[in-house]
């Protein structure tokens, strides 16, 4: 911290409460916040850590309609899915809330009445997208249509996520209803504007000149944003579900969602802390983050921040450590094509794996690009790193003390050089998790905490205690002292990132309350110690594991290839002469077999009812030859032989291509003698 601050309000994106969370929020905001939070934590400074669900805005309202059910039913099932899911991955929020609560709609409508009763709106009369059919304004999400900056066909009505610009609907090149798939008409309604333009100067003060420290991504962003000019943006929506606008004459208006969220923020501080919320958010001593995805850095730096100037009694954020995108192989994350891994399905699919995820999350976070996460990559951390390096460290110092000393901490003697060496490395290791903790560079502080797991490693690797039991068993108990104050480190410097981890090691070397000062204690685990019971800290991944995941992601991408199949235009119009010209008939397979070398094709034998002959065709990838053979195909007789691979095929057994890209043989309904005719 820079400043003087005496406590940290750290809040994390609310999450639309339309679907589950997955892993591409995890990455972005809430393994980093949480990490976050518990190290302040355990530095002992005061925090508070707010989540919430974001239960209003467009979002909501089509997932409620492409269900058939109200938009209530749809917040309910979905805040308590995610509610659950972050708790039990361990996301340690003092609070986690819902704007459709009471205590947020009076927040919401007493931020908005201030602001107009203190003229900080400006109320404006436009034309606006309008579905007749719908017969309702369509802003936001339910219009799509061309950016006027990209020139991406599936921009939305308030942001193109291609290139990340934030929208009016009225920007949109070719905009069409998302309810309908109508074109809109414009149609006159009236609004409250916030005038982004008036707090312009400022937010360029604050943003560029004073938060020169920023990510370079956000602050990028900003500038960019701030160089094109800011305009008025509007604060109310035609819609029917929201907060009413709290002000005579607004019936059927309800607060815009991107103004009434960041509001939840406060509100639930207020569920949290009650009437002491005003020190968490006006008092100067406090400092503020926001946790959000880059996708939201636009209403966190510039459109909250502007209405908490337009009020004048807020704190502005002092940080807003937003992360770029995680892809799930290779492939961008997407909820409609069901290309994610579900944080509650991964829950219960790997019961016990909390830690695994955090470690994988953090190891590949999207910080300063977008990053990848495969199931093989998951794998392997977890086996050769969280068992290989973590797990098998702390394993052995506890097996060998309870070897030797039947589970009691031995004194240690006189350090040697190696020691002291060794806790030197590991006491920059420390420093260094704490210094890019500080600095919101957490990929590179959980590589920093693994070294320390590797300092251990190598310490019992090259002083082998098992060796100089027989010899030296004195300078053993120095050694494996050292070891178990290791392990006490590890278990501080890894609770932000394994919180499950640390809490069995702490039970196992009877830590009690953990503290980022007990790195530097000495006695962490003082000599004489009973060790507790011994816990599994990691278990190995097996490959079935990930090949199910594999196996349901490559399920979903088969779903998405038919919903995207269309069959082929049909061809130009020919005549029953045409037709006839083809002599298509029935036969039956004699014998099939592959053709050597030739992985795609297939040589039948076939029973024509005349003789027999031999036809070679392209599907040994769908076949296996015997199940074919003894049944009847349809093939053209008259077809010209050709020569495949060095066999004469003497005609074309039909076959239809398939939505999956299949080809499947076409043969007789029923009985029918070899070589009748089709047509
Ligand atoms: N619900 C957007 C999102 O989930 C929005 C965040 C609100 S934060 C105040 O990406
Ligand atoms: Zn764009």
């Amino acid at each position: 911290m820079q400043k003087n601050f005496k406590r940290t309000l750290i809040t994390t994106a609310l999450p639309y409460a339309n679907g589950p969370v997955h892993i591409g929020h995890l990455a972005g905001v809430y393994v980093p916040a949480d990490i976050y939070a518990r190290y302040l934590r355990l530095k002992g400074e005061e925090v508070l850590f707010i989540g919430g669900s974001d239960e209003h805005g467009v979002p909501i309202t089509i997932k409620a309609k492409a269900e058939g059910v109200t938009p209530q039913d749809i917040v309910d099932r979905y805040h308590n899915i995610i509610k659950d899911s972050f708790k039990e991955l361990g996301i340690s929020f003092d609070v986690y809330g819902r704007t459709t609560s009471d205590t947020h709609r009076r927040m919401a409508s007493d931020f908005f009445r201030r602001l107009y009763e203190k003229g900080e709106f400006i109320e404006k009369t436009s034309e606006q997208l309008y579905d007749e059919e719908a017969r309702q304004f369509l802003a936001d999400r339910y219009v799509t249509g061309t950016c006027p900056h990209c020139g991406n066909e599936r921009a939305y009505g308030d942001q193109c996520e291609a290139c990340g610009t934030s929208l009016n609907a009225t920007d949109l090149i070719n905009p069409r209803s998302a309810i309908t798939g109508n074109v809109p008409v414009m149609r006159e309604t009236s609004h409250w504007y916030l005038p982004l333009d008036k707090w312009e100067p400022k937010l360029r003060q604050w943003i560029l000149e004073e938060h020169k420290e920023w990510k370079t991504n956000v602050y990028g962003q900003c500038k960019s944003w701030l160089d094109l000019g800011l305009q008025p943006r509007a604060v109310s929506r035609d819609l029917d579900w929201g907060i009413p606008v709290p002000v005579d004459g607004a019936e059927g208006k309800v607060l815009y969602v991107w103004f009434d969220a960041p509001i939840g923020y406060i509100s639930n501080t207020v569920d949290c802390v009650g009437d002491d919320w005003t020190r968490w958010w006006k008092d100067p001593e406090t400092r503020m983050l926001h946790f959000i995805g880059k996708d939201n850095i636009v209403f966190h730096c510039i459109v909250f921040p502007a209405m908490l100037m337009a009020d004048g009694s807020y704190n502005l954020p002092d940080n807003v450590p937003a992360n770029e995108f995680l892809n799930l192989e290779d492939d961008k994350i997407s909820t409609s094509r069901n290309w994610a891994v579900w944080l509650h399905e991964y829950l219960q699919e790997l019961p016990g794996k909390q830690d695994t995820l955090r470690y994988v999350l953090t190891a590949n976070a999207p910080e300063t690009k977008d990053n990848n996460f495969t199931w093989k990559d998951f794998q392997t951390r977890n086996n050769s790193e969280l068992v290989a390096i973590l797990g098998n460290f702390i394993n052995r110092a506890v097996v060998l003390v309870g070897k030797y000393y039947g589970g009691e901490v031995p004194e240690a003697g006189k350090p040697e050089q190696f020691d002291l060496d060794t806790l030197a490395e590991i006491e920059r290791a420390v420093k260094a998790v704490g210094e890019n903790l500080d600095n919101f560079r957490f990929r590179e502080a959980l590589r920093e905490a693994m070294n320390i797991a590797r300092a251990g490693n190598k310490y019992l690797a090259d002083s082998e205690p098992w060796k100089l039991i027989k010899t030296d068993p004195e300078r053993v108990k120095t050694i494996l002292n050292t070891a178990i104050r290791i392990c006490g480190i590890l278990a501080v410097v890894f609770e932000p990132f394994l919180p499950f981890m640390s809490e069995k090691l702490s039970r196992m070397l009877r830590l009690g309350k953990l503290s980022w000062g007990m790195t530097a204690q000495p006695d962490l685990v003082p000599a004489g110690t009973r060790l507790g019971e011994t816990e599994l800290l990691f278990e190995k991944i097996e490959d079935s594991t990930v090949e199910f995941q594999i196996g349901k992601l490559l399920e979903a991408k088969k779903k998405n290839q038919l919903a995207a199949w269309k069959p082929e235009p049909v061809k130009e119009t020919v005549g029953f002469g045409t037709f006839e010209k083809l002599d298509i008939r029935v036969g039956r397979v004699l014998e099939c077999e592959k053709v050597p070398k030739a992985d795609k094709l297939l040589r039948f034998l076939i029973d024509d009812g005349m003789n027999r002959r031999t036809i070679v065709s392209g599907i040994a990838k769908y076949y296996q030859p015997e199940d074919l053979i003894d049944k009847e195909v349809c093939f053209i007789a008259n077809f010209e032989p050709r020569k495949l691979k060095g066999v004469v095929s003497e005609g074309m057994i039909l076959s239809a291509q398939n939505s999956d890209g299949r080809l499947i043989v076409i043969g007789p309904h029923g009985e029918v003698t070899p070589g009748s005719s089709v047509g």
